[in-house]
């Protein structure tokens, strides 16, 4: 049945109404994160309401903050209005990224992490109207978010507005599974009092004046549900390589036995490996302090394995959902949705000591990471969390496939041609092929760990030209390369259409 009281009747407005009310130049902060929990229909009346009115003449304008990722209902739809001049921190939206990589709208990709000090420092504009999901909102403003945290709680704390998309699509036990706690950043810092990921150190709503939310929108659509494909050999190649390094790290005392928590990124090969230590008898109790949690959190689940998942969205599956809503009350226990400042705080990455594994488009033979621009110049989500966590865990670990495009391209090159994560902070490396741990490794040693292990066998004798001869020409011994090729592979591709 849906929540109602005094306060949502007063605010009930339905979505145009709201739309309405939006300026037209305005800077929106959502709700929402990858894609879970993002408001729906308010977005969907104003992209109505900016067609309609630039029959009329009127122009638009829209900045857009959200946590992560959304849903066509909010990127795509405002996406299509072409009035989208500025998205921040992440997105994954196909009308979105084509509008960006033809430079139609700005995007800035930023370490999730960082969001919130540039709202609260007003280094980006200032937000008009915060826009949330939520399951509920008491008479004396206590808004209980849905399935993300985010940057919901900084975007309502900086609006001048607050407008509310009032969900019934989850069941009420999922209030008391978000952890809401900002640090101050205005103040000397104090320190964030997590040391376990279930460390509970803030609120389960967010609490505002409610003079300040000025529309309260019933919604029924549920989020889009993602899709997961069963992982491939090379996911489960490359899942089988990090299982047995980590039980070899353990053997050495590197990691402790009952382990340090996981962080694993978005995908299938994150799902893959999840799903492997689900059946692996060498894993047991695993703890999560990760940014997105998926459908294979219910491997561990089945297994009895999960101990906790601290994150800062479930991103189900239709079918996970449905898992998850007919569990609710019981795994309560085993969830904790906390804002993106947290969950992907350096701080609290480094005191916990995690296990970080993410994905890379490309990688060099030096060890440096592109995880977010094609050919060096197309955007293809952003680098979210991975930076956050890269940067500060115990251990990283990037994996990839080592060829893309039916093998037209190789994961493996000789220079990125953009670079996310440098050799300064990246550490293991896996494809189907091997896994190159470069801890402690100058370049040469790790040019040839990460050719001879991780390169497909169809590049490998092309890459160790390009060594061979970089080491020759090259006027610096350290870092040896051939500066006049080494994007050469990224300009054939884009002329030939392979690297081969
Ligand atoms: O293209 O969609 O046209 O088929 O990139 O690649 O193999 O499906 O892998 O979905 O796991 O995405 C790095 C993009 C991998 C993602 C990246 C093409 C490939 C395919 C997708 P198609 P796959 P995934 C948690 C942590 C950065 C942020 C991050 C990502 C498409 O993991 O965005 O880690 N990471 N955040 O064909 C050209 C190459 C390529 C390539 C793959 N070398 N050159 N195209 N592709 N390699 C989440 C958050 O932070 C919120």
């Amino acid at each position: 049945m849906a929540v109602t009281n005094s306060l949502i009747e007063q605010k009930i407005k339905t979505a145009e109404e709201v739309a309405a009310l939006l300026p037209r130049n305005v800077t929106l902060g959502c709700s929402g994160f990858t894609p879970a929990g993002y408001p729906k229909l308010i977005p969907v009346a104003f992209a109505k309401r900016i067609e309609e009115e630039k029959k009329l003449g009127e122009e638009f304008s829209i900045n857009l903050y959200a946590g992560a990722s959304t849903g066509d209902e909010l990127d795509g739809v405002l996406a299509k209005t072409g009035a989208l001049k500025l998205r921040i921190p992440y997105q994954s939206n196909s009308h979105l990224r084509n509008l960006i990589n033809q430079g139609e709208t700005d995007f800035i990709d930023m370490h999730l992490s960082h969001v919130v000090k540039y709202i609260e420092h007003g280094i980006l504009p200032k937000i008009d109207a915060a826009i949330v999901e939520a399951i509920d909102v008491t008479t004396d403003g206590k808004i209980y978010l849905s399935t993300s945290s985010g940057m919901s709680a900084t975007y309502i704390r900086n609006a001048e507005s607050i407008f509310i998309e009032l969900t019934d699509t989850h069941p009420l036990e999922l209030k008391g599974y978000h952890d809401i706690y900002l640090p101050n950043h205005h103040e000397k810092g104090l320190p964030i009092n997590i040391i376990t990921p279930s460390d509970r150190i803030g609120l389960p709503y967010i609490q505002v004046s409610p003079d300040k939310i000025k529309g309260i929108v019933r919604s029924s659509t549920p989020d889009a549900a993602t899709v997961f494909k069963t992982p491939d050999e090379d996911c489960q190649n490359i899942a089988a390589h990090v299982l047995s390094f980590i039980q070899h790290e353990i053997k050495l005392g590197r990691i402790p036995k009952e382990y340090l928590p996981f962080q694993n990124g978005v995908g299938n090969i994150a799902n893959a490996v999840l799903a492997s230590m689900a059946k692996d008898p060498n894993f047991h109790s695993i703890q999560m302090y990760t940014e997105v949690v998926q459908d294979s959190v219910f491997d561990l689940i089945d297994a009895g394995k999960l101990e906790i998942a601290s994150t800062s969205a479930l991103t189900f599956s239709e079918k996970g959902l449905k898992r998850f809503h007919e569990n609710i009350a019981e795994w309560k226990s085993k969830f904790v949705i906390r804002p993106q400042e947290i969950s992907n705080h350096p701080e609290v990455i480094r005191r916990m000591g995690l296990i970080a594994m993410n994905t890379a488009i490309e990688v060099d033979i030096y060890g440096n990471v592109n995880s977010t621009h094609v050919m060096g110049t197309s955007m293809m989500n952003g680098i979210g969390g991975s930076g956050d966590f890269t940067r500060n865990s115990h251990l990283s670990i990037f994996m990839t496939p080592s060829l893309a495009k039916e093998g037209n391209i190789s994961a493996v090159v000789p220079m990125v041609s953009h670079t996310d994560h440098n050799e300064h902070s990246t550490m293991i490396f896996v494809t189907e092929q091997g896994l190159a741990d470069l801890r402690g490794c100058p370049p040469k040693k790790r040019a040839e760990l990460i050719i001879n292990n991780c390169a497909h066998p169809i590049y490998r004798d092309k890459l160790r030209e390009y060594y061979e001869n970089a080491l020759r020409v090259s006027k610096g011994k350290h870092t040896p390369h051939d500066l006049e090729k080494a994007l050469s592979w990224h300009i054939q591709f884009l002329k030939t259409g392979s690297m081969k």
